[in-house]
């Protein structure tokens, strides 16, 4: 095959491939994010040197936190108390590297104090109704 005629069919793929991403990102942004839901943040707290805020969030029973670590240094979010963490088993983010986010789903009535385990310091509490 000459080698001209390769590069046009080489050209009209990668071309033709182009298209059908942008299509698909298209389609994707055009999807409704549900805005309820088991999943669904219904409270975002910020992390940051200083702490967490707001230091305090109220959430309904299966309604779920999202922390995002607007710091330059990773943080971990767990209940209390530290370092065993039994308040809320299962309350307890994987390292939460700059930049990152966590959410978990409070299926526990109840009051939860929570801190950061990489530096105990750092408090909150998410009162779950
Ligand atoms: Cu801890």
């Amino acid at each position: 095959m000459p080698t001209r005629v390769v590069a046009v069919i080489g050209a009209i793929v990668i071309i033709a491939g182009l298209g059908a991403w942008l299509v698909a990102g298209r389609r994707h942004q055009a999807t409704p994010r549900p805005a309820s839901g088991p999943a669904a943040a219904t409270a975002t707290v910020k992390i940051n040197a200083d702490g967490f805020t707001p230091e305090r969030v109220a959430i309904k029973q299966g309604q779920a936190v999202r922390w995002n670590n607007a710091d330059t240094v990773a943080h971990l979010v767990a209940s209390d108390p530290h370092p065993s963490h039994t308040d809320y088993p299962g309350f307890e983010s994987q390292i939460i590297p700059a930049g990152g986010t966590y959410l978990f789903s409070f299926n526990r009535v109840g009051t939860w104090g929570y801190h950061d385990h990489l530096n105990p310091s750092l408090t909150g509490t998410v009162v779950a109704r």
